[in-house]
């Protein structure tokens, strides 16, 4: 028995230290400067990292091995997520792989394949799988790629048009500091979720909710939690609005409503910084659609009291403001709206840019928002793009495999889609992250290969046809750390690559070398030599900037760097508040445009020029549909689908399946007890769940957190899906012609007992594999 040792690593949920004894994981230890650990989401890496489910060597899917060419097109035998794995050492494995690269290429183009591969993998910069996969496709001459995220994709196109932009949702944010000092009233549209504060993409060095939850405590600030959960304030003392789900903006444009009613709108704020206040205040006072806002016409839409909705109104008046909306608010239908809503309603109030005061997205989506503005410089791989590749919205993925030829709208512009013959993903979980899964099951059988990097036999291993076995972050040296905290993190190899997993930079590098791009996508340079070059680059900027930063073998011996706090307490768009003539936004008029004509002449039924209430396609309004309205936010346990099955993720679950959260009211109904094992359904899919009880929620809604892996029972389409996983329900639409972003939450669902006995969850069974045949 060799003496435990210990490694230092990171995570997206926080450093920490991996324990090792003869190879083996055994354990983790916190980061000795979190002033509040918490390693639930890392605790499953002694599981984990050596789970049954490990793709151990490279696997090739049976029928793919058979395939054969009809009219023009590869037709693979079997179908993909149902079939047994031939493995092949790893030269014939990387050759078949570079073959069909090559083939795809020469016959049908870059654009046939696409190389996206949305996800958020590991936490170290180096080895940052979907940054690969972009840079080795842009090596080997383009491919058909996407734009946004799933986080806030509408959003994210939406702000540029409004406030010339994305700081508003990707940036920091005004200081916490300044809020707790000055505001007297934080509006938190679907809470400030301390679960969410467990993650930072990247990895960091302090948890800080906890602060954020003491200097509220200490404030005068009145904190107001507006959203179907009670627990999205949990830890800070709010109060809490139940509003219905994509009802926001109603409620919004009702507050705005009643504002102008009462003439308090700051007629000198909207005429030095805002374009376009008279089309809408035209719109709340019904005289364009004939439908004044008023807190009555909300009150039936967001079930909240048209007295409320004016007291709030009235507490907004007068005082110092902070208005927010968590990403979420915008992963729905119509996304775009609350948004830009809640920018009129701030500007209306004359709140932007004041110390404490004005409008941000994400105090409650992830951590450090907020917090001091470090800029920690942490490059990865440079990233280039070829000019003219077609770049999708990440949510329409499904779309754009199922319908060569049609046409997307987005942002703008007309795109066709390309006829995909070769799909390739790594370090992401389409079929735990898109929407519609079983419509995603029926997409992905479409192309011809389907190449996946995957240290685990997850779902989308599953749906590939070559399984290229990758190494996890244990396995390698990298360096972790995010813009918003101030560490820069020493990752370091703590055990062996499991089986012969293969870092995702050495598997692109032995591919372009087979295909002539190597000198490119590597430049010479193995992994160490980039983590060098990297970490050169990190110094230079650091010294610049006037910090001394370490050489590479002391911060490698440190295990971290700590750049000093920045003394500045940032207030988002004070710059343009002060001087909106000197500092004008990359609006076309330069200030914010409530009104946007750019928008307008999109000529987008479903996002005009200004903020509108449009009801979602499918929500609590929509007659006939079914009854409860399903919301899928992030998992308090773990991240996404990572690490699912082990440790704190398995003990969260019920019948060691996804839990459904429903009013009691809601249960008593259907004669469901709490514990129950339930059957979630719509016509998209069905799932089974374990039932929590709890008067937490507001009645009609129901909530299961995503991340559970997909488990289908193949030998019965008709069966539910076992493990719970929300996205068989999810609805698979774009938010809007605009943003094209996911819009998830917008789903209604109906909940029965199961009265069957409950079947296994087999979502971390390993595939079949089965020897070569000749
Ligand atoms: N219904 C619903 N769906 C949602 C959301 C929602 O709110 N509701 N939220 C959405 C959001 S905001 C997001 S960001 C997405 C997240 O979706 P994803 O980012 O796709 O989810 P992850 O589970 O983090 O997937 C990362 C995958 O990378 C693998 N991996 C880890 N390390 C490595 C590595 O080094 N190399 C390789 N090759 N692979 C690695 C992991 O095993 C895992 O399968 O989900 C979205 N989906
Ligand atoms: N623990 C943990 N933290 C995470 C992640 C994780 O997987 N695990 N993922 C990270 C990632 S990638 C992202 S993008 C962020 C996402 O951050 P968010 O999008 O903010 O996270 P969610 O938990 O999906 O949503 C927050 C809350 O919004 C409320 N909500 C949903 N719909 C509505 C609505 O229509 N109206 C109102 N008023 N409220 C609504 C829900 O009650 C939900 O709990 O989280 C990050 N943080
Ligand atoms: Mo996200």
């Amino acid at each position: 028995m060799t003496a435990r040792q210990r490694f230092r690593s990171a995570h997206h949920t926080g450093a920490f230290w991996a324990q090792v004894e003869n190879d083996r994981v055994v354990g983790v230890a916190p980061f000795e400067e979190d002033a509040a650990p918490d390693l639930d989401a890392v605790a499953a890496w002694p599981e984990a990292a050596h789970a049954p489910h490990r793709v151990a060597r490279p696997s090739v899917r049976r029928g793919w091995l058979k395939r054969a060419e009809k009219n023009g097109r590869i037709i693979p035998q079997g179908l993909r997520g149902e079939d047994a794995y031939v493995e092949l050492p790893w030269d014939e494995a990387l050759d078949l792989a570079a073959s069909e690269l090559a083939r795809v290429r020469r016959d049908h183009g870059a654009p046939a394949i696409f190389g996206g591969s949305y996800g958020w993998s590991g936490a170290g910069r180096m080895h940052h799988a979907q940054g690969l996969t972009r840079r080795f496709m842009w090596a080997l001459g383009g491919c058909t790629g996407q734009v946004t995220n799933y986080s806030y994709g509408a959003g994210m196109t939406l702000l540029p048009h409004v406030l010339g932009s994305n700081e508003a949702v990707m940036g920091m944010g005004t200081d916490w500091r300044n809020i707790a000092e000055h505001c007297d009233l934080l509006v938190a549209f679907g809470g400030l979720n301390a679960k969410n504060w467990r993650v930072q993409s990247g990895g960091f060095g302090q948890h800080a909710f906890g602060r954020v939850a003491a200097l509220l405590d200490g404030a005068k600030t009145r904190v107001l939690n507006v959203s179907p959960l009670r627990s999205d304030t949990e830890g800070v003392a709010a109060e809490w609005l139940p509003i219905r789900p994509g009802a926001d903006a109603a409620l919004i444009l009702a507050l705005a409503f009643v504002v102008q009613d009462r003439g308090a709108e700051d007629t000198g704020f909207l005429a030095s910084h805002v374009e376009g206040y008279a089309p809408f205040r035209a719109y709340l006072r019904g005289e364009t659609d004939g439908i004044a806002k008023t807190p009555e016409w909300a009150a039936d839409l967001t079930g909240i009291p048209a007295a409320e909705i004016a007291e709030l109104a009235n507490a907004m008046i007068g005082a110092r403001v902070m208005l927010t909306a968590t990403w979420s608010i915008q992963r729905a239908d119509h996304g775009e709206q609350p948004y830009w809503a809640l920018i009129a309603l701030a500007s209306m109030l004359g709140q932007v840019g004041l110390p404490g005061g004005g409008v941000f997205f994400g105090y409650g989506s992830m951590g450090g928002i907020g917090g001091a503005r470090y800029r920690t410089p942490l490059p990865g791989l440079p990233v280039p793009v070829r000019e003219g590749d077609l770049r999708i919205p990440v949510a329409r993925v499904a779309d754009l495999l199922l319908n060569p030829g049609e046409t997307l709208h987005y942002d703008g512009k007309a795109h066709e889609y390309p006829d995909i013959r070769l799909v390739y993903w790594a370090g992401g979980n389409p079929f735990h992250h898109h929407q519609d899964l079983n419509r995603l099951r029926r997409a992905f059988q479409r192309p011809e290969t389907v190449i996946v990097h995957e240290p685990w036999w997850t779902a989308t291993a599953r749906h590939a046809d070559i399984v290229f076995p990758a190494t996890i972050p244990l396995e390698r040296d990298d360096i972790g750390g995010t813009s918003r905290d101030g560490y820069i993190l020493s990752m370091e190899r703590a055990v062996p690559a499991h089986g012969e997993a293969r870092d995702d930079f050495a598997i692109y590098s032995a591919l372009a070398d087979r295909l002539g791009a190597g000198e490119t996508f590597h430049e010479g340079l193995d992994a160490d030599g980039w983590l060098r070059r990297l970490f050169d680059e990190i110094g230079s900027e650091l010294s610049w900037r006037g910090i001394n930063p370490p050489d590479y073998e002391t911060f490698r011996a440190e295990g971290f760097f700590k750049l000093p706090e920045p003394a500045e307490r940032h207030d988002l768009m004070a710059d343009f508040r002060a001087d909106p003539l000197g500092k004008p936004l990359r609006t076309p008029s330069g200030r914010i445009e409530i009104f946007s004509k750019t928008i307008a002449d999109f000529g987008y039924a479903d996002c005009p020029g200004h903020p509108v209430w449009i009801a979602p396609r499918e929500w609590a309004g929509t007659a006939g549909a079914y009854p409860l309205h399903l919301l899928s936010n992030q998992p308090k346990d773990k991240l996404h689908s990572q690490l699912d099955g082990f440790g704190p993720a398995q003990d969260s679950k019920r019948d060691g399946r996804g839990e459904l959260l429903m009013h009691p009211d809601d249960a008593a109904a259907r004669g469901l007890p709490d514990g129950a094992v339930v059957r979630v359904f719509n016509d998209r899919g069905a799932c089974l769940a374990g039932l929590r009880v709890s008067d937490g929620i507001l009645r009609g809604v129901a909530r299961m957190p995503t991340g559970a892996w997909f488990d289908p029972d193949l030998s019965d389409p008709s069966a539910p899906e076992r493990h719970g996983n929300p996205n068989v329900l999810t609805r698979d639409e774009g938010t809007s012609k605009l943003g094209q972003g996911c819009s998830a939450q917008s789903c209604l669902v109906e909940v029965e007992a199961w009265t069957a006995p409950a079947p296994r969850v087999q979502a971390f069974d390993p595939p079949r594999l089965v020897p070569a045949e000749d």
